[in-house]
């Protein structure tokens, strides 16, 4: 097993270059979309695809990640609901604890069931202490994990939480409102964070513009995710790429 993406993800934070992350659900994405997102992507330099979601009925993960596998090199981290979201088409999966949460099934129990599988593959592994933050209405990932996210604005806990994920050996900090957030995580948050723990900080949920992406990055956030938004309006991945990117040139 490699180490790569990881170390990838530690010198860009290390070094301030931030990074976009594009979500896709592979559930709800629509014919010919994917060779879309895909095509503009490439163009923009996206830096990953996150692949996943909280809860999928089609069995659609290997129809998303097979044609981006065969037309891009951008790196896939599967950003899995549960232990079948496995696959080994993918470069890398987010481990994720809900360390947010306090549903054993999703802080250790899934793990137990994937750890054979991502064994016996090349898949890398990144540790990952995930973080529910409200967003101002349920999400499927709130309904779905049966945890209750921390308060939007209890800093405090959000700060807590990320500290003992860091103590406890995880790699890094998944902050997320959920998909289709009302309100986005705040700066003050994310910043509180920052300023306490050493790790990346991914930040995904209801981020729908360029501002607000810039925004969380001079905040602390080394990897902006957007999934929702783009697939609505696929277009926003130039705008929010170029707005990701510039942050090192004019900070
Ligand atoms: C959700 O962090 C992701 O888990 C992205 O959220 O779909 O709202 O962009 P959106």
């Amino acid at each position: 097993m490699t180490n790569s993406l990881y170390t990838s993800l530690l010198n860009d934070h290390q070094k301030h270059q931030k990074k976009f992350a594009v979500l896709l659900d592979p559930d709800k994405i629509a014919p010919g979309h994917l060779e879309i997102l895909t095509r503009k992507a490439i163009d923009a330099s996206v830096d990953y695809f996150f692949v996943g979601g909280s809860l999928l009925v089609k069995d659609s993960m290997d129809d998303c990640l097979a044609p981006i596998k065969a037309n891009c090199d951008i790196p896939v981290i599967l950003f899995p609901g549960n232990a079948y979201q496995v696959n080994a088409k993918a470069d890398g999966i987010f481990f994720l604890s809900l360390i947010s949460g306090r549903n054993p099934e999703l802080l250790i129990g899934q793990h137990v069931i994937a750890a054979p599988l991502l064994k016996e593959s090349d898949i890398e592994v990144i540790p990952t202490g995930y973080m529910l933050i409200n967003g101002g209405a349920p999400t499927a990932a709130s309904y779905m994990s049966s945890t209750t996210p921390i308060p939007h604005d209890k800093n405090d806990i959000a700060v807590c939480t990320a500290m003992a994920g860091e103590m406890l050996g995880l790699k890094l900090i998944y902050m997320d409102a959920g998909s289709g957030a009302r309100n986005p995580i705040s700066e003050s948050m994310i910043a509180a964070i920052r300023e306490k723990i050493d790790l990346p900080i991914v930040v995904g949920g209801g981020i729908c513009d360029a501002e607000k992406a810039y925004l969380n990055c001079k905040a602390g956030a080394d990897v902006i995710v957007v999934g929702n938004a783009i697939e609505k309006e696929p277009d926003l991945i130039t705008e929010i790429a170029e707005a990701i990117h510039s942050f090192e040139t004019v900070s």
